[in-house]
């Protein structure tokens, strides 16, 4: 099962590309095409809801395990250089940085264009992700992107097997009501394996559920493992009770108030105590005050660019996390709003 989100530049193809890799399935700040061929899946989202809203992004990246950054011939744009903050941020570990509209330049100002990139991912996650030449007006180069990707989501597959054996994890990015079944809700199993008739918590609200049954792709599965993407019937809750961004597990932290040690990325913004920034982890997120700001055990003014800091983070919204979660913060106010990302003490 592969899961790639299509991020970059504003108007470099990247809704006409997921068109082509499959069919349109579901539609909100992010929408999702899906094609299947011999047992294999493709889920290809394209963050329609983005650069408006930051979370359709962040929503997007966390639902996929592979992220195609296009870039069209006139080059990255002020979106495009957000994304790449943000796939930083993130860790993002596997991508592709797809040259996109080859058919409108030539070859060696395509050459040119790969070396600059180059030398701006140099350092960031993106550092040794692939690059690859697409036209989808002369299909130039679309079956050996094809072929990139099932290589990629075979790194990916190796990656998730090791993870299905922790405490199970399955992210919520849907909940309806289904007439005769009650609550539906789709999502991704971020770790470990789920079977139906698993007894399980949605937090952060803490409602106890049972897991009824389980589908992957519109078939019925008694269990699903890490990185499927699944539908569940559930019993003892009410789609109402479950929202997008609840994780359903056997335990997770949950609070509204965070003390994290932070990496501010070296082209975020300085902002200091009593600055209010927004807090994402996985799909949920929260507005938070910054309380307090520390370096090396002593309190300081402002957190600057490329810094290292003990933040204290103050919201009212109640979010689940686990101690391995990277949390991203963010200032909606500015041009580029990726400011860091944390990890709770
Ligand atoms: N020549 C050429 N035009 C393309 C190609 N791919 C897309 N286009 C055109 O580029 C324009 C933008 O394509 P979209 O797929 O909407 O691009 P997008 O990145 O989703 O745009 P936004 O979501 O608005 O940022 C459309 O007019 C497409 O027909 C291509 O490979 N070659
Ligand atoms: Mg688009």
């Amino acid at each position: 099962m592969t899961k790639i989100t299509i991020i970059g530049s504003e108007k470099s193809g990247k809704t006409t590309l997921a068109g082509k890799l499959g069919r349109k399935s579901s539609v909100s700040d992010v929408t999702m095409y899906d094609f299947a061929k011999n047992e294999r899946v493709l889920t290809t989202i394209d963050a329609t809801g983005y650069p408006a809203s930051l979370k359709a992004l962040l929503t997007a990246l966390n639902l996929s395990d592979i992220a195609i950054l296009c870039v069209p011939p006139e080059g990255l744009d002020p979106m495009a250089a957000e994304c790449i903050i943000g796939l930083d941020l993130l860790g993002y570990r596997h991508g592709i940085v797809l040259l996109t509209k080859s058919d409108l330049s030539y070859p060696l100002a395509l050459e040119e264009l790969k070396e600059k990139l180059r030398k701006i991912t140099k350092g960031t996650s993106l550092e040794n992700w692939e690059y690859h030449t697409v036209s989808t007006t002369t299909f130039e180069g679309m079956e050996e992107l094809k072929e990139m990707i099932l290589a990629l989501d075979e790194k990916v597959e190796a990656e998730q097997r090791k993870q299905d054996g922790l405490p199970a994890r399955v992210v919520i990015d849907q909940s309806f009501n289904v007439t005769g079944i009650g609550c539906v809700v789709l999502g991704v199993v971020m770790q470990g394996t789920i079977n139906a008739k698993d007894k399980m918590t949605a937090y952060p609200v803490k409602k106890d559920l049972e897991i009824r049954s389980i589908q992957m792709h519109d078939v019925d599965v008694k269990s699903a493992p890490a990185g499927a993407r699944v539908g569940l019937a559930l019993k003892s809750v009410q789609s109402r009770d479950i929202e997008r961004g609840f994780i359903i597990s056997a335990g997770e932290m949950v609070a509204t108030d965070f003390t994290l040690e932070c990496a501010l990325s070296k082209l975020a913004k300085e902002f200091k105590e009593g600055d209010m920034l927004h807090l994402f982890t996985g799909l949920q997120s929260s507005p938070v005050k910054v309380m307090d700001i520390s370096r090396e055990g002593e309190g300081v003014e402002s957190a600057k660019p490329g810094g290292r800091y003990l933040l204290k983070l103050s919201g009212s919204k109640e979010i689940a996390y686990s101690m391995d979660d990277r949390f991203i913060l963010a200032n909606l106010d500015e041009k580029q709003r990726f400011c860091a990302f944390g990890l709770s003490q």
